[in-house]
């Protein structure tokens, strides 16, 4: 049980639990700085919002968030969280070497070709519909077999346009159209992803599904943030994308030591 932590840097005035603390580049370079002092392998910088009801942001808004926070982090292992193309490219030619694409390729039709062609790491994430409206009633027959079919169908289309399936990442989306038993649903049977033979990204760092078990509000969630992880990491999960970065490296230093 030893995943890798993937520290998130959300460069935007409106995520949704650290939303415009970090919009200035020279905060957010040195949060990035700490999280990977903190134990992170990966930082993952963003400059749009995905959380429920986010309007999208424009390329060039982007680009002016993320490309010069990633030029500050040189010598980190970078991810982009972006469905644009064109942030993608900026960002790659700036050090990133990993694209998260919360649509999974479908967002910009230029993604999957620029990352075969860059032969980046793609994050191919399940979500249903899109952020401005992806929680209004999200229904499934069977979120888990729902959810695995739609990610090995995005990896049968990231090969087809050129990526390496070595490049792939799957992540089942905690939160992106999803009720919170869902939530509880994907993280319970997480094991039945693993048969995609891909590495497992999980996101459940601070998330409202947490909020609906015990009422609290996004900033006291670290509890219910690191409860989610070690689970999920137990369950076999590769990466963890989190904030609190201190915090869960010591919950699973702690859990390894306990199961040997
Ligand atoms: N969650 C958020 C943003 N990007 N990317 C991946 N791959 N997985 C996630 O679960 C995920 C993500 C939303 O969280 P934030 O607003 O706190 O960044």
């Amino acid at each position: 049980m030893t995943p890798k932590l993937m520290g998130v840097v959300n460069v935007t005035p409106d995520s949704f639990s650290d939303g415009g603390r970090f919009l200035d580049p020279e905060a957010a370079i040195a949060h990035g700085l700490e999280l990977a002092e903190a134990g992170a392998e990966i930082l993952d910088v963003g400059g749009e919002s995905t959380r429920p009801g986010a309007e999208p942001v424009g390329v060039e808004e982007e680009l002016g968030r993320v490309v010069p926070v990633i030029q500050g982090l040189q010598g980190s292992r970078i991810s982009v969280d972006t469905s644009k193309a064109a942030v993608a490219a900026a960002a790659l030619d700036a050090g990133a070497e990993i694209v998260n694409d919360v649509t999974a390729l479908r967002g910009d039709p230029g993604m999957a070709g620029l990352c075969a062609e860059r032969d980046a790491t793609v994050v191919l994430m399940h979500m249903l519909g899109e952020p401005r409206t992806m929680q209004r009633d999200p229904r499934y027959d069977d979120i888990v077999a729902d959810v695995k079919a739609f990610l090995a169908e995005r990896l049968e289309a990231a090969v087809a346009a050129g990526i390496a399936e070595e490049r792939v990442w799957l992540d089942p989306g905690i939160g992106f159209g999803k009720t919170g038993a869902h939530n509880m649903e994907l993280l319970r049977r997480l094991g039945e992803l693993r048969e995609l033979g891909r590495p497992l990204v999980i996101g459940t760092s601070r998330k409202s599904f947490i909020g609906k078990v015990d009422g609290s509000p996004a900033d006291q969630r670290l509890g219910g943030t690191i409860a989610s992880s070690v689970l999920a990491a137990a369950e076999g999960a590769d990466v963890l994308r989190v904030h609190d970065v201190a915090e869960m490296r010591q919950a699973l230093a702690v859990a390894a030591a306990i199961l040997g």
